[in-house]
């Protein structure tokens, strides 16, 4: 009863069209294959797409390029107060959507509010920031010259997200490159349709209110009909693709071979450094909501383990008694803290990993195991894992989204910061210490090489203020907070000569 409720509240019928250029008249009669939406809670179908087709993304690019030309005359704190208004709008569906995002991910119901009042935040963020689009002023070194830089909009930003994070990575990008003046098309991942569809919905008043039809753009389509032709499609002169590192590679290779630009938000393989000295307490816990937290499917999941040698054993004995307490089940009921993994897929990528743990000499400590839920059958559960490892064994270095935690031991404190940045990736990281030295170590130029480098807080979780991304095959991609809105907008260098002579720069002489 309550899914019939939370699919009518959100506009979602049984069949939906898998294309608009947004607002309530946007919807494109699309006709390709249906795609069903699968509830990884009990693995049956919550409602279908059809999938839009070559000539719907062609329609709604078009009408897209064409809506810039307007979008981007209309004065960014006006765009801002626009993106006022869809925070308000999302603030009023943050239950229902929530409970649409554990319906259609699987996180527990805590979890996908949480996802929603990011929204939220980034909305806040972004109409402040509509005010605050600042470009410098340079002293020139020519006489009576004045020179500024100034920030414009860059025009469609091609949009393609993961099945984890359906709605705040969307609204990093959207409610950010709206208010930079920029069209947004929009390609979920296939595993999640329905959230997009909601999303759309809630925007839909606000869209026709200010009258920005085809500037929040979505389109559900294959591989084939959608996602390469944007990648190939000149007209989009900025990707953003959040996904695995090899999807990574195809985007930067494919965008960059036009000489577009690609901001890429790829895997991670996060750690924490546990030093001697920890709060151990804190320690575990951190790691508990880090690792076992969606299901260890956050690119910020927590992976590896580091930790001293001489408090490894109590550590793990604390840890593996908090996983025997963890509730597995339905994340919409109340009292569950893991709910399941996305897919059939996914359960088989984890036991496969556990079995390459073992081959390379690894041993399991706890869990890996399906298990079953009353009443959710169809569902994808699994006992989270803990595995003691070397942290050069393959598997180790390359993510597995799943609720995999490796533990690694060290010795000296330098080779727990060698074994932390000894992986190809560079998302998130952390260390649990008293120790000032270790703490300003760990951020210093030889500490942490990953993006986000925390102190007593665990590598999930991060705050929507700060820029979000990670170095190395993370992809190096900023988005969210701080600066990011850079990457959403083109820099243009202005030279004015108020004079009567003309003077050259570095004082060469040129005359007749
Ligand atoms: C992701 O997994 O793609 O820091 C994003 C976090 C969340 C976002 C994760 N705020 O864990």
């Amino acid at each position: 009863a309550e899914v019939k409720q939370i699919l009518d509240t959100l506009g979602i019928k049984s069949v939906n069209y898998g294309a608009t250029t947004g607002g309530s008249k946007g919807w494109i009669e699309t006709k390709g294959k249906e795609l069903v939406s699968y509830s990884p809670i009990n693995g049956k179908p919550i409602a279908s797409v059809l999938m839009a087709e070559k000539k719907d993304y062609e329609t709604v690019m078009t009408k897209a390029q064409e809506a810039f030309k307007t979008f981007r005359m209309m004065p960014a704190p006006r765009r801002g107060e626009m993106v006022r208004e869809i925070g308000d709008a999302l603030r009023e569906n943050k239950k229902t959507l929530g409970a649409l995002i554990s319906l259609e991910v699987g996180k527990i119901r805590a979890e996908g509010e949480g996802e929603v009042q990011e929204m939220i935040d980034i909305a806040d963020f972004a109409m402040g920031l509509s005010r605050r689009l600042y470009g410098p002023t340079m002293h020139s070194e020519r006489p009576e010259h004045r020179m500024y830089e100034q920030w414009h909009p860059l025009g469609i930003v091609g949009l393609i997200t993961a099945f984890n994070f359906p709605a705040s990575v969307w609204s990093w990008n959207t409610l950010i490159a709206s208010v930079c003046g920029d069209a947004i098309v929009f390609k979920p991942s296939s595993k999640v349709p329905l959230t997009s569809i909601a999303i759309q919905n809630i925007l839909a008043p606000v869209v026709d209110k200010y009258g920005v039809e085809s500037i929040f753009n979505m389109v559900i389509g294959t591989r084939t009909d959608v996602g390469e032709p944007m990648l190939h499609d000149k007209r989009i002169p900025l990707i953003s693709a959040t996904g695995s590192t090899a999807m990574g590679k195809h985007v930067g290779q494919v965008v960059g071979g036009r000489l577009g630009r690609s901001l890429l938000e790829l895997g991670g393989n996060n750690a924490i450094i546990i030093t001697e000295d920890a709060d151990m307490d804190m320690a575990v816990r951190a790691t508990l909501f880090g690792a076992v937290g969606t299901a260890g499917q956050r690119c910020t999941s927590t992976r590896r383990i580091i930790i001293h040698s001489s408090v490894k054993q109590a550590f793990v004995n604390n840890l593996i008694s908090a996983y025997k307490q963890i509730k597995i089940g339905n994340p919409l009921v109340n009292d569950t803290l893991m709910g399941p993994l996305i897919d059939e897929e996914a359960l088989l990528a984890m036991e496969q990993a556990l079995k390459a743990v073992k081959a390379s000499g690894g041993k399991i400590l706890y869990g890996g195991e399906r298990t079953t839920v009353n009443g959710c059958e169809g569902g994808h559960y699994v006992f989270p894992a803990v595995a003691e490892v070397k942290n050069d064994f393959p598997i180790v270095q390359s993510e597995t989204f799943a609720p995999i935690l490796y533990i690694i031991e060290y010795n000296g404190f330098e080779q727990a910061l060698e074994l932390h940045n000894d992986v190809p990736q560079g998302l998130s990281s952390a260390i649990f210490t008293t120790s000032l030295q270790y703490q300003e170590i760990f951020f210093s130029h030889k500490g942490s090489d990953c993006g986000i480098a925390n102190v007593n807080i665990g590598t999930s979780g991060a705050e929507i203020g700060g820029a979000f991304g990670g170095e190395k095959e993370t992809g190096g991609g900023r988005e969210s907070g701080s600066d990011a809105w850079r990457a959403y907008m083109r820099r243009q260098t202005n030279t004015i000569n108020w004079g009567k002579e003309l003077p050259l720069a570095q004082g060469i002489e040129f005359n007749i």
